[in-house]
C-alpha cells in the first residue's frame, strides 16, 4: 500500500525533519489545518533496503521552521499529522515519566495521581526466601518490571540508571513536572523525577540481604494470569542473590548517592553505604554467581553469562562518589577481562552495563589511559551506527540483527551511544541521526505505528501490559513498546508471515507478548534521549 511515513509527534523547529515514502511521486507538500499548501519539495529516491523491505523516497523539509500543525502529501495520498514546535516532546517527556507512577507497586500510588489509571495497593505480602521455608522479609514497594508483576534487580537497576545518568549529563530534567505526590527532603522537596526513581531505590535497598549480597528477584513461582496487580494474591519468592544482581546494585546506590546528596544527605549515605556493603559482598565472592530460573518456574529469568560488566560498573561508579583508588584499580583489572573476552564497552542494556560504568569515569577522572580506550570505543560505535544507518532509507542505525525481543530498546540503547559520543566531543555531529532514531520510534517506520501510547494519531494502544489486559484500565500516555522482533517468541506472533522485513515483524496486540509489551528499561532510556536531544552544546546548558 502506498504511505507516507512520519514523526507523528513532530519536529522542533531547528530539527531536520523528514518523511518516508515508499511509493514514487513528483514532488510532496506541506500542508497545515486549513488544507493550505505551506511548503513544495521534491522527493530523492534511495531504493529498497534489507531492514524496512521498502523502496523508499525522502521527503524533506528541513528548512520549514514555521509552528503549526501539518501533514505531507503527495500524488493525493496523506499523512498523519504532525506539529512542529520547539516544545513539540514536553509532553511527551512529562508522559514518559509519569508512566513510571502508574507502574508503582506497594502502596504509594494514590486515586487523585493516577484518576483513571488507579490500580489498589498490591504485593504488600512478606516475600518467602525461596528454598528457606520461613524467612519472610518485607520487599514492597518499587515499580512493576513490565506487562508482568515480576520485580527484577538487575531490570530496575538499569531503569534507574538511565534516568540518573540522564540528570548528572543534562540537569533539565529536574525541573520536569508531571503531577506526582510530593516528597518532603532535607533541602524541601525532592524534584518529581527524584520522588520516582526514589520508589524503586528504596525498594533495591529492601532486596539487599544483610550480608550485602542482592536477591535477584521477587515474584510469584509463576506468572500471574490477567488480573489486577491487587488481585495477584499467590506467595512471592525471593530467589537467589546473584553476582550481577549485586553489582548493579553497588552501581546504581553509588551513582544515586552522587545525584541526592544535592537534596538529602542522610538519604544518600544511606544509599553510599548500602553500595559498599554489596561491593564487600562481591569482594568476598569473586566468581560470579549466577542465576537460573528453578524448575517450573517461568517469571523473567533475566540470566547473563558472565558478570564482568556489572562489576565494572560498579568499581567505577564508587571510585567517582569516592574518589578511592582502590576502586579504580578494580575497574582496570575488571577492564582487561571485559577486552580479554571481547565484551562491548558501550552497553546500557540490562545483560550488559559497562556504558554505564563509562560515564561514571567520564565525571570520575576523564584524564587516563581507561578513559582514552573506552572514549576511543565509544566514538568507533557511534562512526559505525553512523554507516549503519547510511544503508536504509530512514536513516535508521538498525540492522537486521538488532530487531529482536525488544528492539525499540536496541534503538534507544544506539541513540544513548550517540548522545555520549557527542557529549565527549562537546558537539552535535550526530544531531540528524538522533532525529531519525526518535522519528522512526514515534512513527516514521514502516508500520506507520508510533511506539509510544497516547502520542500520535496511530499510537500503538494495545500492549502486553497486565492491568490493561484485565479488562478495566486503557493504556495509559507514555509507554514504550518493545516493538518488531524477527524471531517471533509469542503464539500471536507467529501468525505473522514468515517472509516479513523485520521492520515489519510487529502487531499491535495484547497477547504479543514478544512484540508488544512495555518494561521499565524501555522507557527509561527514552527519558535519558529526550533529555539528551534537548541538550545545547554551544550554550552547554538545556
Ligand atoms: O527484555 C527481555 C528480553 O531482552 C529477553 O529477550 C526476554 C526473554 O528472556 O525477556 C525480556 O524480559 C522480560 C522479563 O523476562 C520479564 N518481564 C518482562 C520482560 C519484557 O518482556
Ligand atoms: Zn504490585
Amino acid at each position: 500500500m502506498d504511505k507516507i511515513f512520519i514523526n507523528q509527534v513532530g519536529f522542533r523547529r531547528r530539527d531536520s525533519k523528514k518523511a518516508i515514502l515508499n511509493f514514487e511521486a513528483n514532488g510532496f507538500e506541506l500542508i497545515d489545518r486549513k488544507g493550505m499548501v505551506v511548503y513544495k519539495g521534491e522527493v530523492v529516491h534511495y531504493g529498497e533496503d534489507d531492514i524496512s523491505g521498502e523502496n523508499t523516497y525522502i521527503a524533506d523539509f528541513s528548512e520549514y521552521t514555521e509552528p503549526g500543525s501539518f501533514k505531507v502529501r503527495a500524488s493525493m495520498i496523506t499523512s498523519y499529522e504532525f506539529e512542529i514546535s520547539d516544545k513539540v516532546y514536553d509532553q511527551l517527556l512529562r508522559d514518559v515519566c509519569k508512566a513510571f507512577y502508574y507502574l508503582r507497586c506497594g502502596n504509594t500510588q494514590k486515586k487523585e495521581f493516577s484518576g483513571k489509571y488507579y490500580h489498589a495497593p498490591c504485593h504488600l505480602n512478606k516475600a518467602m526466601v525461596y528454598g528457606s521455608k520461613e524467612e519472610m522479609i518485607d520487599v514492597s514497594g518499587g515499580w512493576h518490571d513490565a506487562g508482568d508483576y515480576g520485580r527484577y534487580s538487575t531490570a530496575g537497576a538499569v531503569a534507574c540508571a538511565h534516568i540518573l545518568y540522564g540528570i548528572r549529563m543534562f540537569g533539565m530534567l529536574e525541573d520536569t513536572e508531571f503531577d506526582i505526590p510530593k516528597i518532603n527532603c532535607e533541602k524541601g522537596e525532592f524534584p518529581d523525577i527524584l520522588s520516582e526513581v526514589k520508589t524503586e531505590l528504596d525498594f533495591l535497598l529492601k532486596m539487599q540481604r544483610k550480608d550485602g549480597g542482592v536477591w535477584h528477584k521477587v515474584t510469584t513461582f509463576c506468572h500471574a494470569p490477567f488480573i489486577m496487580p491487587e488481585n495477584d494474591l499467590d506467595q512471592l519468592y525471593l530467589f537467589a542473590v546473584s553476582s550481577m544482581a549485586t553489582a548493579d546494585a553497588a552501581a546504581v546506590f553509588a551513582l544515586a548517592y552522587t545525584v541526592y546528596r544535592r537534596y538529602d544527605e542522610a538519604y544518600a549515605k544511606t544509599l553510599l553505604e548500602a553500595s559498599e556493603k554489596s561491593y564487600m559482598w562481591l569482594e568476598r565472592n569473586e566468581e560470579a554467581v549466577l542465576f537460573k530460573n528453578p524448575e517450573g518456574s517461568n517469571t523473567g529469568e533475566y540470566g547473563e553469562s558472565e558478570d564482568l560488566t556489572n562489576r565494572f560498573w560498579a568499581s567505577v561508579s564508587l571510585y567517582e562518589a569516592k574518589g578511592d583508588d582502590k576502586y579504580f584499580k578494580d575497574a582496570e583489572k575488571i577492564a582487561k577481562k571485559i577486552r580479554d573476552n571481547n565484551i562491548e564497552f558501550t552497553g546500557f542494556g540490562w545483560a550488559s552495563v559497562a556504558g554505564f560504568g563509562f560515564v561514571s569515569l567520564l565525571f570520575g577522572n576523564n584524564d587516563c589511559r581507561l578513559y582514552e580506550e573506552l572514549k576511543n570505543d565509544f566514538l568507533k560505535e557511534a562512526k559505525k551506527l553512523s554507516r549503519i544507518a547510511s544503508e536504509n532509507g530512514f536513516d535508521l542505525c538498525m540492522e537486521r540483527k538488532d530487531f529482536v525481543w525488544g528492539s525499540n530498546m536496541e534503538v534507544l540503547k544506539n541513540l544513548m551511544i550517540l548522545i555520549v559520543a557527542d557529549y565527549i566531543n562537546k558537539n552535535n555531529d550526530f544531531g540528524e541521526l538522533l532525529n531519525s532514531g526518535l522519528d522512526y520510534l514515534l512513527g516514521c517506520n514502516s508500520m506507520d505505528v508510533s511506539y509510544v501510547t497516547g502520542h500520535g494519531e496511530n499510537a500503538f494502544k494495545n500492549p502486553h501490559l497486565r492491568p490493561v489486559m484485565a479488562g478495566n484500565i486503557e493504556s495509559w500516555p507514555g509507554l514504550v513498546s518493545g516493538g518488531p522482533n524477527i524471531t517471533f517468541m509469542d503464539d500471536k506472533a507467529r501468525e505473522l508471515p514468515k517472509e516479513l522485513a523485520p521492520m515489519k515483524c510487529y502487531m499491535d496486540h495484547k497477547l504479543c507478548y514478544s512484540l508488544n509489551e512495555i518494561t521499565i528499561y524501555w522507557n527509561s532510556p527514552l527519558v535519558f534521549v529526550l533529555a539528551g536531544m534537548a541538550y545545547d552544546y554551544e550554550k552547554n546548558r538545556v
